[in-house]
């Protein structure tokens, strides 16, 4: 994961209290390590951003889902000094400032930040004399450390996407690619590339088969691999570059089975906090929903007998309803679609139907009507 970045977009008529929030979050991430105090700058953040006013006072700003008592209070502190004296503490502590600055280093988190501060270490160059104490992830950071720093122009990962699918689909055109995260999101720029990609073959229990097509990838791919950072049996972690004269960027490829792929993009298109916000409606709605899949609680993912029960359920349901099985596909979507309302719409379609396909049909023709597969 590239560090969290200020969801801050240009007509972003809030961002300095986005900046200042963001500043907060990552100091409860990486100082305090207070998940929660982080999560709830971030909403607070991106509700924000995502707000077409400026906001005039905390009052107004506590009318926002996500901006509650004492996060209004700092926007009125911030409206009223133009600064904020907790951010002043925090940039007056040289411990927190050292670690703000080691958890910049890509496999560095807060507890190795920690854990160096402890040994005497606070600066880059101190690093670099104490290599001996990073692991191979943490050396890459810390060799790449100017280059992570800069995001990377849409522009550039179009052309890197090009590579990477021409190469893909040239070993196989069975292939489906995806660059999701802020890059799908439509970003202008990004920390990182993530690539998701799956397989006909590549299915559930199959870390084997994802392990040989995965070496497969990364062989194919060349010289745009600049380094390696891991390499396991469905996930890449690496560098890649698009020429010279280019910069080292992070790109990570992740094999994905095939049964998950739809819930693995919207997953990782994000962003993370539109995918707290849907996971815990849809935990309101009475359904489970991560990377993997979309079911209803008490239905797991293993338990045959169990998917059984739901598709007689289903079928009883959709027979109920007196509906042919194309219409009532359509229904079901349009019914989550109303459950989720949320601008990823096409998102959804895709992944529930996958979902719908997986438990109650074995219905290729939908699923491909609706999966926006590249042709070969
Ligand atoms: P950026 O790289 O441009 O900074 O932004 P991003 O693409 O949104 O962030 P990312 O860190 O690369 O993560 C990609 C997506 O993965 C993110 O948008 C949503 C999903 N995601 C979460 N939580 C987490 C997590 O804890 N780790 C990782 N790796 N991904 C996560 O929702
Ligand atoms: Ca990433
Ligand atoms: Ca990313």
């Amino acid at each position: 994961m590239s560090k969290r970045k200020n969801p801050s977009t240009n007509n972003n008529v809030n961002a300095d209290f986005c900046d200042f929030l963001m500043e907060l979050a990552d100091y409860e991430k990486n100082v305090s390590r207070n998940i929660h105090k982080y999560n709830a700058y971030r909403k607070a953040a991106s509700v924000l951003a995502a707000h077409h006013k400026r906001i005039e006072s905390g009052q107004e700003a506590k009318k926002l889902n996500g901006v509650g008592e004492k996060i209004s209070k700092k926007i009125d502190e911030f409206l009223q000094t133009g600064k904020l004296r907790k951010l002043e503490n925090i940039h007056n502590d040289e411990k927190a400032q050292a670690i703000s600055l080691l958890t910049r280093v890509s496999g560095i988190g807060p507890v190795k930040a920690a854990d160096l501060i402890d040994k005497g270490i606070k600066t880059l160059d101190d690093l670099n004399k104490n290599q001996d104490l990073l692991n191979h992830h943490q050396l890459i950071g810390l060799k790449y450390f100017e280059n992570f720093e800069e995001k990377i122009p849409r522009e550039e990962i179009q052309k890197i996407e090009a590579i990477i699918k021409k190469n893909i689909l040239d070993l196989d055109c069975d292939y489906t690619i995806t660059i999701c995260g802020s890059y799908r999101r439509g970003a202008s720029q990004s920390g990182d590339i993530d690539v998701l990609v799956t397989h006909p073959t590549m299915k559930l229990d199959k870390e084997k088969i994802g392990e040989k097509l995965l070496k497969e990838i990364k062989e194919a791919l060349g010289e745009l691999i600049v380094d390696v950072i891991s390499m396991g049996a469905t996930k890449f972690m690496g560098v890649c570059r698009l020429s010279d004269g280019h910069l080292n960027r992070r790109l990570d490829i992740r094999l994905i089975p095939n049964e998950q792929y739809h819930c693995a993009v919207l997953y990782f298109t994000g962003s993370d906090v539109f995918n707290k916000n849907m996971r815990a409606h849809a935990l309101e709605k009475r359904f489970t929903l991560n990377e993997y899949s979309l079911r209803p609680i008490g239905v797991t993912a293993g338990a045959d007998h169990i998917r059984r029960r739901h598709f007689r359920l289903h079928r009883l349901s959709l027979q109920e309803t007196g509906r042919t099985k194309s219409v009532d596909i359509i229904y079901y979507i349009t019914i989550m679609l109303f459950i989720f309302n949320t601008e990823h719409n096409l998102d959804i379609i895709i992944f529930i139907s996958q979902t719908f396909h997986t438990f109650c049909y074995n219905n290729a023709t939908l699923d491909h009507a609706l999966t926006m597969n590249e042709p070969c």
